[in-house]
C-alpha cells in the first residue's frame, strides 16, 4: 500500500521541532518552548487561546481569540513570520456588513480560519439571541464582511472544509445549549452558496467513557489526505472536579465526510503540562487550527491550553495517520451516513 499523504500546498517555512526519543502514546509532542502566547499578550487582552492561524503571502496570518480586561471574548488579528512569535494588531477586527456598515458581534469567540479558492474565512461562536455560529470572509485581511449566520442557536465549534464538495461548501459543527452544554455530537452541513445550508448529517458522538464520555467538536480544519480527512477535534469527559478536554483524531470518507472510516479510540494529546492544567479554565487542550506541508507531511497543531494560551503540538501525516488506523474503533453511529 502508497504511504499516506497531504493534498495541499508546500508550507517549507512552517514551524517544526524533530520528534523527541521517547514519546509515549500517540505520536504528538509538544513545542519544548510552549506556550507560545502568555498572559496579558497584547493591550487590553489578558489571555489569548483557542485561535487560528494560516500561511499568508510568505508569513502567516492569524484570528485569535483575546480575552479582553473586562472578560469579554473578541477575535483580535495577528501577523508572524515563523507562526511562533506572534504581533497582535492593537484594535479587534472591525466587522462590517454587505453594505460595508459597521457589523460587530457582541462577543466572538473560538475562531477558526480556513481559506477556500480565494476567500479566507473566518468562523466563530457568537451571540445570535443565544450562541450561535457567525461567519465573515477577506480577501486581503483588511476587510472583515461579515455573511449570513448559518445556523440557529445554540450551535458551536464550526469548521468549515478547505474545499467544495461535490459543489457544496461543507461545515462541521456542535448544536448545543445555552449553558456549559454537557452533550454534543459533530454533525455536517452542506451549502451550495454560504447562505443557505441544509443536507444535515450526523457525522460522530461522544465515545470513550474515560476521555470523551460528555461530548465533542471540531477542531481544526479537516486536512486532505489520501487516507481521507484528517480531522483532530476536541472530546470532553467528566470528572468529579470538572470538564477535562483532550485532543482526539479521525478519518472521513473524502466523498461523504459523513461517515468515519478511522476514528481514534486514545487521546492524541491530554492536558498534562502545567500550562495545560493550570490557567483560567484548567485541563483544557483545544485545538483550533492546524499548519501542514504537502511535502514533508509535517503537522503542527495549535491548541488552546487551560483557556489561557496558546501551545503547539507536532506530528506527521504518516505517524499519526497510521497511528489511529493501528488504534481505530468505530460504531455503528460513525460509519452510518448519518440521516435518520
Ligand atoms: C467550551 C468553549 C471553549 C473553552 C472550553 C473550556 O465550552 O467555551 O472556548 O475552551 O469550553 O472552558
Amino acid at each position: 500500500m502508497s504511504e499516506v499523504k497531504i493534498i495541499g500546498s508546500a508550507v517549507p517555512n512552517m514551524p517544526w521541532q524533530e520528534k523527541p526519543k521517547q514519546v509515549h502514546g500517540a505520536p504528538v509532542w509538544r513545542y519544548t518552548e510552549n506556550p507560545i502566547i502568555g498572559r496579558n499578550p497584547a493591550k487590553e487582552v489578558a489571555r489569548i487561546f483557542n485561535s487560528a492561524v494560516i500561511p499568508y503571502q510568505n508569513e502567516f496570518i492569524g484570528v485569535f481569540r483575546g480575552e479582553q480586561i473586562n472578560g469579554i471574548p473578541y477575535i483580535y488579528m495577528g501577523r508572524s513570520k515563523d507562526a511562533i512569535h506572534w504581533e497582535f494588531e492593537e484594535e479587534k477586527i472591525a466587522f462590517v456588513d454587505e453594505e460595508g456598515k459597521s457589523f460587530m458581534p457582541v462577543y466572538a469567540y473560538d475562531p477558526r480560519l480556513v481559506k477556500i479558492e480565494d476567500v479566507y474565512y473566518i468562523i466563530w461562536c457568537q451571540d445570535f439571541y443565544g450562541a450561535a455560529i457567525g461567519i465573515a470572509k477577506t480577501t486581503d485581511f483588511q476587510t472583515f464582511v461579515r455573511i449570513e449566520n448559518p445556523f440557529l442557536p445554540f450551535n458551536r465549534n464550526a469548521v468549515l472544509f478547505p474545499r467544495k464538495i461535490h459543489g457544496n461548501y461543507m461545515m462541521l459543527s456542535r448544536p448545543s445549549d445555552s449553558g456549559h452544554t454537557p452533550f454534543g455530537d459533530i454533525f455536517l452541513s452542506e451549502s451550495p452558496d454560504m447562505v443557505y445550508w441544509g443536507k444535515h448529517r450526523h457525522v460522530m458522538g461522544k465515545a470513550s467513557e474515560w476521555w470523551e464520555s460528555l461530548k465533542i467538536g471540531g477542531g481544526a480544519a479537516p486536512i486532505e489526505t489520501t487516507e481521507g480527512w484528517l480531522l483532530f477535534y476536541h472530546g470532553v469527559g467528566g470528572t468529579c472536579n470538572g470538564y477535562v478536554y483532550s485532543i482526539g483524531g479521525a478519518i472521513l470518507d473524502i466523498e461523504n465526510p459523513s461517515i468515519v472510516k478511522y476514528r481514534c479510540e486514545n487521546f492524541l494529546l491530554t492536558p498534562e503540562e502545567w500550562y495545560e492544567e493550570r490557567g483560567f479554565v484548567p485541563n483544557v487542550t483545544f485545538p483550533c487550527a492546524t499548519i501542514h506541508d504537502a511535502e514533508s507531511g509535517r503537522i503542527a497543531i495549535y491548541y488552546g491550553a487551560a483557556d489561557t494560551y496558546v501551545g503547539l503540538a507536532f506530528t506527521t501525516v504518516k505517524e499519526i495517520v497510521g497511528y489511529m488506523k493501528e488504534k481505530s474503533s468505530v460504531s455503528e453511529s460513525d460509519i452510518e451516513i448519518g440521516r435518520r
